[in-house]
């Protein structure tokens, strides 16, 4: 029997610098997501965008926060969506969308793995490790706090709150190559996994990758990976507002993608950050959607791969 997989648009650009995530969305359907995930025996349903309302500005003490009132409001509908499409489908896709709106997937999952009675993981593949609380973000753009609040985190007061927070040892970050003082700190406070692209340079990314599989699975755990594009190389990803030179190469991007899908440990997926407003005739969206081939099966030969 198939497995089943929805497709969640979230068109949300209030937690970015620069306006086009909106865009996102469409431009992973134009890419032809659903055909290529259909492909490969997945049952795929698009549960079409989510939307919030118009809604008046909401101030803060911290002022160089915009778009709080947008992004809190995002958040909850995003946390009762995902809660849902976890219910009903084996692999929710949640289609961004800037980064904060991870804020409210993952939280979302998380409220959906504990009443599984089983803890949630999270793969962070990102250039930022958007550990911000709504008292530490300099920029005021809030793509960069997810992580802070869905680990449940102090200086979030404005956020919505949290039904479950991920323990920082639960989560697994790789690609940071940008990280403010602020979030330097809390990392080397709490001791999070972050692997930067030294670390993948010296051990490559398999290891690392392996060792947070298998604890995922001693733990009976469900895995949700957030993939902001840009992790990727710039070169090869250049729809992105906020890149940052040294990504993953295309060939470590569809080794993470191939080994998660062979591990069956995935849960749930967020694609965000893709801006099309800067995209280059689509590649990057179309390279999103082979990446997500890869995770949801596609294989050049076959091969016993299964090692966990
Ligand atoms: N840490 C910086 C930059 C940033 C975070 N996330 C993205 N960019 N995409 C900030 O603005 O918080
Ligand atoms: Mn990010
Ligand atoms: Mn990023």
């Amino acid at each position: 029997m198939s497995r089943t997989c929805s497709l969640l648009g979230a068109p949300v650009q209030t937690g970015a610098s620069q306006p086009g995530c909106l865009m996102g969305p469409a431009s992973l359907r134009t890419a032809g997501l659903e055909p290529t995930l259909a492909e490969l025996d997945w049952q795929v349903t698009d549960l079409g965008d989510l939307s919030i309302p118009a809604l008046s500005p909401r101030g803060h003490d911290n002022e160089a926060i915009h778009n709080l009132a947008e992004t809190i409001a995002w958040i909850e509908v995003l946390e009762a969506a995902a809660y849902d499409a976890a219910k009903g489908h084996d692999l929710p896709i949640f289609m961004g969308g800037d980064h904060s709106m991870s804020a409210g997937t993952v939280a979302g999952m998380a409220r959906y793995a504990q009443e599984q009675g089983r803890p949630l993981f999270v793969l962070w593949l990102d250039a930022h490790p958007d550990l911000h609380s709504l008292e530490t973000t300099t920029s005021g753009n809030l793509h960069g706090t997810p992580v802070n609040y869905f680990t449940g985190q102090s200086g979030n007061d404005a956020y919505p709150p949290l039904a479950t927070a991920v323990p920082v040892e639960n989560i697994c970050m790789m690609g940071i190559r940008s990280v403010d003082r602020a979030e330097h700190k809390l990392i080397s406070e709490q001791g999070i996994e972050v692997h930067d692209m030294r670390a993948i340079d010296e051990t490559g990314v398999l290891a690392p990758l392996k060792a947070f599989l298998a604890k995922v699975k001693a733990a009976n755990g469900l895995l949700h990976v957030s993939f902001d594009v840009d992790f990727l190389e710039p070169g090869i990803a250049p729809a992105v507002g906020t890149t940052v030179p040294g990504g993953a190469t295309f060939r470590e991007a569809h080794l993470i993608m191939e080994t998660l899908g062979d591990s069956g440990l995935v849960r749930s997926l967020d694609l965000v950050e893709l801006n099309p407003f800067l995209d280059e005739r689509g590649r990057t969206a179309k390279l999103l959607c082979d990446l997500t081939a890869s995770l949801f099966g596609r294989r050049v030969l076959d091969r016993m791969t299964r090692s966990f």
